[in-house]
């Protein structure tokens, strides 16, 4: 069922150890020109999904964005939104996030409630999904527009329980951010702490720069890479990371 196709994927792809990359593009840092390109690069190194979206959207390319790409290539893509008011339709998935690791209650249920019709309107795959912000060495957008403290990274324990807590309250997936552009993306030893406590697939995104790193993520029981920034600046980079990613599948 159409509903149901994205997740289903991922969990497939956990079973069978395959690993997954994702390019997160923000609307307000691409043009077309720019989109043209990613979606080649995209295809050429088989990316697995784009995440659309961004903590703080300003620009209203959203809805064009996801409708370039869906114009231009079968990736799918995953709205990955920073307000509710960052949907459209013509994704085929939205991460429903719930910012578990933090104590804001806007964010942990209010702008779902004021925001459920819509949302529940737009027809697209909702997946539930717990949102962790671990400290990622300096201030990153995402930490401060939450208002709440990101999870101290050498907390293993912390993330362990809120993983686990988010999985027993139903959500399908946990995503781990130490933010866009963090100086310390998240260490491999929190990964295999948070990855040995769920059995739902793990997003790990933030400050994730090089090829070596994003294999190692995946080697500690990433399931999902996401990488932005560091595509950003040099789009040339999808194909060394899609290709360390997905070569753990390989050795594993
Ligand atoms: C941020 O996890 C994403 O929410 C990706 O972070 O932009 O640092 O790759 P980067």
């Amino acid at each position: 069922m159409k509903l149901t196709e994205i997740y289903s994927g991922l969990c497939e792809k956990k079973v069978n150890g395959k690993k997954s990359f994702a390019v997160l593009i923000d609307p307000d840092k691409v043009d077309d020109n720019k989109m043209e390109q990613l979606i080649l690069l995209g295809e050429k190194a088989a990316v697995d999904y784009f995440l659309v979206g961004g903590s703080l959207v300003i620009s209203d390319y959203l809805d064009s964005c996801v409708r370039f790409i869906k114009r231009r290539s079968h990736i799918p893509v995953l709205l990955f939104p920073g307000s509710p008011s960052q949907v459209s339709k013509y994704a085929d998935a939205l991460l429903y996030l719930s910012l578990i690791s933090g104590r804001n209650p806007e964010l942990l249920i209010g702008q779902h409630v004021v925001s459920a019709p819509f949302i529940k309107q737009s027809g697209i795959e909702i997946i539930s999904t717990g949102y962790m912000v671990v400290d990622g060495g300096a201030p990153t957008t995402v930490s401060y527009i939450s208002n709440a403290a990101p999870l101290p990274a050498d907390k293993y324990d912390i993330a362990m329980c809120t993983a686990m807590a988010g999985e027993m309250l139903g959500m399908k997936l946990i995503y781990m951010d130490a933010g866009s552009g963090a100086k310390t993306p998240i260490t491999e030893n929190m990964i295999t702490k948070v990855s040995h406590s769920i059995e739902v697939p793990l997003i790990i995104g933030g400050g994730i720069t090089d090829p070596e790193k994003a294999y190692l993520n995946c080697k500690a029981g990433a399931d999902v890479i996401v990488v932005g920034n560091a595509i950003e600046k040099d789009p040339g980079l999808i194909i060394e990371l899609a290709s360390a990613v997905h070569s753990v599948a390989v050795v594993g």
